[in-house]
């Protein structure tokens, strides 16, 4: 029965990863794939990690299952430090998945048990592995407007014309915090405007959360899945927990369905526990345990905190040098954008073919609608970056 099989799109992203790994130039940088590099280029395994780690194989006892909505301890915790205090703990129900993509794929299956006509609306652009899921599962999509390739900040009003479509039923996507592939953010005023829009038509948000504490700050990242929370009906968020503890390969994720009517949690809970069984059963719990460690423990929280604070002003140093050796070579104020985007990303806003260029006449590695990896960069390769970006005419 193979022989039926069809070659599938493979990932830009990830292709973008061997190709780099290949080119035997010795100066390439690599601004593709979405993990978090220091000065060095360097992934480090973050300290409270390592240190939660050598605890765990003291005390851990069993490797025997957990259940299936993982570990209740890892669910409370990450629940804490998404959503604060906005919504009570009684209405939301949560379950630990492969990494924040499970929990975005157990996200498209409950939206489709739930409503199997739901449309899903998505920025455009958005993470592509949204897109691809949402194919896979023949869930019917629909692109608003997002990202204003003249300002490179958010096309707020098309957005929001865009979303006039949407009925009572439908989904839409959000990233809450750091979006992927732009580095381009609605401000709160604009959260607040989006909220109004959803309670007005019916529909009901999911939030992607991938980047907390990349942003403005572990807090000020979580303010706008929280007002989403606290304003609407129900929402689903699927969180991870790659980026912020630096556990990428563990596979961390959860997701939680909150609903403001505590009745219900029970049967959300009941599906997502079935949802994950139908899938893989029980969930990873190594990333899982290591998070919940973490965030408990006093001591580990507060140094996690203390790296993830220096991680993320390592990322806005490098936006600020690259904006103003921009400016400086450019003569012009036209790439501020970099300082005012949040997360690992930028989009340049420029073509595949002087991204390409970028990368065959400099080594330079970008997605191919010209997103980079702020975090690829160093103090050295941002001059390195600025004369290429201006020499290639973007
Ligand atoms: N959602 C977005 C927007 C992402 O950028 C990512 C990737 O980091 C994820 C979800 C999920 O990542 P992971 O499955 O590695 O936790
Ligand atoms: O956007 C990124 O680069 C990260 C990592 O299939 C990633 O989110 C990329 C592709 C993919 C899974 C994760």
């Amino acid at each position: 029965m193979f022989e039926t099989l069809k070659e599938q799109p493979a990932d830009k992203i990830l292709m973008l990863m061997q190709a780099f790994k290949e080119d035997p130039r010795e100066d390439k940088i690599d601004l593709g794939v979405g993990v978090y590099k220091d000065a060095t280029g360097n992934t480090p395994v973050m300290r409270a990690i390592k240190a939660a780690e050598k605890q765990l194989w003291e005390v851990e006892t069993t490797k025997a299952y957990t259940g299936l909505a993982g570990d209740p301890a890892y669910g409370d915790a990450m629940i804490a430090l998404v959503l604060g205090d906005a919504v009570p703990r009684a209405n939301v129900a949560a379950a630990a998945t492969p990494g924040g993509t499970g929990a975005v794929r157990q996200a498209f299956d409950m939206i489709k048990m739930a409503n199997p006509a739901a449309r899903v609306f998505v920025s455009d652009p958005t993470w592509p592995n949204h897109l691809s899921i949402l194919k896979h599962m023949q869930i019917e999509t629909v692109m608003y407007r997002y990202f204003d390739n003249e300002t490179r900040g958010v096309d707020f009003d098309g957005m929001m014309a865009d979303l006039d479509q949407v009925r009572a039923g439908d989904v839409v996507l959000v990233h809450g915090c750091c979006h992927n592939p732009t580095g381009a953010n609605l401000n709160m005023g604009q959260w607040k405007e989006l909220v109004a829009l959803l309670l007005k038509k019916g529909a009901t948000p999911m939030v992607d959360i991938a980047y907390q504490g990349f942003g403005d700050g572990l807090e000020e990242d979580a303010q706008a899945v929280r007002l989403i929370a606290k304003s609407c009906p129900e929402v689903l968020i699927a969180a991870s927990c790659s980026k912020n503890f630096g556990i990428y390969r563990e596979r961390t994720g959860l997701l939680m369905a909150v609903s403001n009517d505590a009745s219900r949690q029970k049967m959300n809970q009941g599906t997502l526990n079935y949802l994950n069984r139908q899938n893989f059963s029980f969930p990873p719990d190594h990333g899982a345990r290591l998070v919940t460690m973490v965030l408990t423990d006093p001591a580990l929280r507060a140094d996690w905190m203390a790296e993830l604070e220096e991680v993320r002003n390592s990322m806005l140093g490098l936006r600020e040098q690259l904006a103003s050796e921009l400016q400086r070579l450019s003569g012009s104020d036209r790439f501020g954008f970099i300082a005012q985007h949040r997360g690992m990303f930028s989009r340049l806003g420029t073509t595949p073919e002087l991204v390409e260029k970028l990368r065959a006449d400099h080594g330079i590695y970008m997605v191919g609608d010209s997103r980079l990896n702020i975090a690829g960069l160093n103090k050295t390769t941002v001059p390195i970056l600025a004369a290429a970006i201006i020499k290639a005419g973007i």
